[in-house]
């Protein structure tokens, strides 16, 4: 650009994003409102059975986007924080119902002892449908300043998502691959659309419902997501061989031990580690129309493939 008088005119440029801030922000935002959304009352066991999953830590990085994409489409975080809370609740419970002896097994979860090692199977298993049945009515009860037409629209994505059409159903499919080396690249990615995909996808739709984005930036939000869910469950399958218990909060090696194929079983962790960062790049040019108020959705993408556990 050149100013009137000739001389060319400095480039004017914005302070760059620094994500680390931006997610420690959103994470004590995030952390509080959490904390608040459920009081300890009458049964005592299964609300503290509740919080003690909820309140484990964990990046947050589904409330975040959620935030994330609702503030990029024009709303704000006080429209999307029901939802964002409501969206780590159906996480945590997933998590809680997946570390089950009946499921995965598992002792550890976010660094401390599962929700079943702690409270019972009977209690943990209440504990998640307490929480997936909270996550709702929250979302219902508590949205404000949001159309209702919208909050019905993000209701009726999330049931679906949760539901056999997505996690539930990835899962199904996930158990009974369990121990088949046989297992092709088209049923693992069935796997992990539906098991981790469907719910990483909701958080950004839900934000652009909540925001109201138009159809093609919903398209474009989309495939953002999907690529961005993809990538995640790569880097998760890469993080399970190559990082220790102490990095994942939770036990390592887990895959191998349950005779499960993985991206990096199918393809070997250099070009599992290459397909998940050329979803990242796909995933940010969907972005690209959005411009500057894309940045936080960018970083998180990148974040993605940066993670350590
Ligand atoms: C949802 C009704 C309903 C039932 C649950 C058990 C089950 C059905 C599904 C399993 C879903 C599952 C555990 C998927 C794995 C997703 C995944 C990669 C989790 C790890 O997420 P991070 O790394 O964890 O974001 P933190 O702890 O940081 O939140």
């Amino acid at each position: 650009m050149v100013a009137t008088d000739g001389r060319p005119t400095p480039k004017r440029e914005s302070p760059a994003f620094d994500l680390s801030t931006y997610l420690k922000e959103r994470q004590v935002q995030v952390e509080a409102a959490l904390d608040r959304s459920l009081p300890i009352i009458y049964p005592e066991t299964i609300y503290e059975a509740m919080r003690y999953s909820l309140l484990a830590g964990g990046k947050r990085l589904r409330p975040i986007l959620c935030i994330a994409t609702c503030e990029l489409a024009g709303g704000t975080m006080e429209m999307a924080m029901p939802t964002a809370c409501a969206l780590e609740m159906i996480h945590t419970m997933s998590l809680i119902h997946d570390d089950l002896p009946a499921m995965d097994n598992d002792d550890y979860r976010r660094g401390q002892l599962t929700n079943h090692k702690v409270y019972g199977e009977d209690m943990a298993i209440l504990a998640g449908d307490g929480l997936l049945a909270y996550a709702f009515e929250y979302i219902a009860a508590q949205t404000k300043g949001v159309p209702a037409e919208r909050v019905l629209q993000v209701i009726a994505w999330l049931g679906h998502a949760v539901g056999a059409g997505g996690l539930v159903g990835g899962q199904v499919v996930d158990l009974q691959s369990e121990g088949k080396l046989d297992i092709q690249e088209e049923t693992l990615t069935y796997i992990h659309t539906h098991k981790t995909g469907a719910l990483l996808e909701s958080c950004v739709v839900c934000g652009g419902i909540l925001a109201g984005v138009t159809n093609s930036e919903m398209e474009r939000l989309s495939r953002y997501a999907q690529n961005i869910g993809l990538a995640f469950q790569i880097i998760d399958d890469i993080l399970d061989i190559t990082s220790t218990q102490e990095e994942l909060g939770k036990t390592a090696g887990k895959d191998l031990q349950a005779q499960k194929v993985t991206y990096p079983s199918l393809w070997g962790i250099e070009t599992s580690k290459a397909k998940a960062q050329e979803l990242i790049e796909a995933a940010k040019t969907q972005l690209e129309p959005f411009g500057e108020k894309a940045e936080p959705l960018i970083a998180l993408a990148e974040f993605i493939t940066s993670r350590t556990n």
